[in-house]
């Protein structure tokens, strides 16, 4: 449903229909999460956040472009505090097409003059706008608008600056033949008593929408049964940010520390949330070129290979692996296979896994992105694994190969064996069904009761069983911990 159709609807429902103040689009967004069925885009608080005061300090076209983050953070309806109209009614009238185009539902202006002063600082000298100049606005603005449903509020403001229920009753009754959809009168009192007065006079005539900042001991039962419409929740989303924020900072600058603050701050994920960062990552899925888009992990069986590892993190993100995640791996603590399967949560698809220990030359990468296979294991057909894995496969490495696929027949852990075809540097790639399948056997081989020694060899073994496993063949170019450190000695004589 159209924003203004849900903001006329909401003024004219039967029942007494409540909005929450928001000051930018991340106030507007929690007001919506939260339930309300609209918004009251404060003056106050608006002018408050851009840090300037509530006198039209801050310039119409500046509180629009609030109003546009606003709008698009959002799908329920904002009713813009647009004070006097920021001018007459040609000022007012070109602001209601601007609201249009931005989908704002509607705008209330108040019976004051241009520069305005906030109602509740000093009320009694602000001058009030002469009737039939005011209603001359109203009725510019409703001409001007294209949408029938968009929603003008004229707003009374003869009890603020003390001219008492009569003027008030006058007032309210021109705004209503000049054609606004709905009167606001507001108060300062710290009871409701003029408000009733207000009402038992005013009957139903019309739909009312009252701001009780002021009267806020009166229960809202009170407004339904006095026949109020709308019922405006002013600025308390700007004074409860107020009060966080000097408290975080408080508390932070006296200790110099983040310790003691952050389980009383949103978590990021909050932030990243009301952002709206889900719907980004899946239109990356969907638009970007896959290749700067995938994910990697680093398995770290050997968490003081500082050196290699950052190097091979920076090979990673310059072939467009960016999301990368580290699993410990250290046999010699729980087992590398049940500490992997501790973490499988972070056992993606798409992903290149790699030991944390080995380096590799840039294009076996760009090879391995490009390959297809759900799983895919690299060979050096020079290794013949006297410390690593040696792996016999379906097919030996040689040119006749080129675009035939080759299978992992089996990885065993006993090197330099006349079948061995060549040796699993470390570095593999799976698919998201890959990575499906690389669960469920790491998940079957839990139940073994060697299960703390069993390593990847195991695991990519197990995984034969249930889907093949491709094999792409290197010749060397790559280093393990120990040569790299050696070509790095080497290099620095
Ligand atoms: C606002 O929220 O800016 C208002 C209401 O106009 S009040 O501050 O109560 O005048
Ligand atoms: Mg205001």
């Amino acid at each position: 449903m159209k924003k203004s159709t849900q903001l006329k609807n909401l003024i004219r429902s039967n029942q007494l229909e409540t909005i929450m103040e928001a000051h930018n689009a991340l106030s507007a967004k929690i007001v919506e999460e939260t339930g309300f069925k609209g918004i009251w885009a404060s003056g106050l608080s608006i002018s408050a956040a851009l840090g300037v005061r509530d006198n039209n300090e801050a310039s119409w076209t500046q509180i629009l472009e609030v109003l546009e983050f606003m709008s698009d953070a959002t799908t329920i309806p904002i009713l813009l505090d647009g004070d006097t109209g920021y001018g007459n009614f040609n000022n007012a009238r070109r602001l209601v097409q601007k609201l249009e185009q931005r989908d704002i539902a509607g705008v209330c202006i108040e019976d004051k003059l241009f520069p305005k002063t906030n109602s509740f600082i000093r009320g009694e000298v602000q001058q009030l706008a002469d009737i039939e100049e005011f209603s001359g606005k109203i009725k510019a603005m409703k001409d001007v608008q294209k949408d029938d449903d968009f929603v003008v509020v004229s707003r009374v403001e003869a009890l603020i600056a003390g001219w008492g229920v009569k003027e008030a009753l006058k007032r309210a009754e021109a705004y209503r033949q000049a054609g606004a959809d709905a009167i606001l009168i507001h108060s300062k009192q710290s009871d409701s008593n003029e408000i009733e007065a207000f009402m038992k006079e005013w009957g139903n005539r019309h739909p009312v929408v009252i701001v009780p900042t002021k009267y806020y001991k009166t229960p809202t039962s009170l407004f339904q049964e006095l026949g109020v419409s709308l019922v405006i929740w002013a600025n308390h989303n700007l004074r409860a940010s107020i009060k966080a924020m000097k408290e975080t900072s408080g508390k932070i600058y006296q200790d110099q520390s983040l310790l003691h603050v952050e389980q009383t701050v949103s978590p990021l994920e909050e932030v990243f949330h009301l952002q709206n960062e889900e719907e980004l990552g899946h239109a990356e899925t969907l638009y970007l070129p896959q290749s700067s888009n995938k994910n990697g992990t680093i398995l770290v069986r050997k968490p003081e290979a500082l050196a290699i590892q950052a190097e091979q993190l920076e090979q990673l993100k310059a072939n467009g692996v960016n999301n990368i995640v580290t699993i410990p791996v250290q046999e010699s603590i729980t087992g590398e296979l049940v500490s992997l399967y501790q973490h499988r949560d972070k056992l993606g698809g798409d992903t290149i896994i790699s030991y944390n220990d080995i380096f590799y030359k840039p294009y076996i990468l760009k090879e391995l992105l490009q390959d297809k296979n759900d799983i895919t294991i690299v060979v050096d057909a020079d290794g013949r694994g006297a410390n690593g894995n040696p792996v016999i496969t379906s097919e030996a490495h040689s040119k006749l190969l080129f675009n035939k696929t080759v299978n992992l027949q089996s990885m065993t852990t006993i090197g330099n064996q006349a079948n061995v075809h060549g040796e699993f540097i470390g570095l593999w790639k799976v698919s998201e069904k890959g990575a499906a399948i690389i669960n469920k056997a790491l998940e079957d081989l839990m139940n073994s009761d060697r299960k703390s020694e069993l390593t990847l060899a195991d695991l990519l073994n197990r995984t034969l069983a249930l889907h093949p496993v491709a094999v792409h063949y290197i010749k060397s170019s790559w280093l393990d911990r120990e040569t790299y450190e050696k070509v790095q000695e080497a290099g620095d004589n």
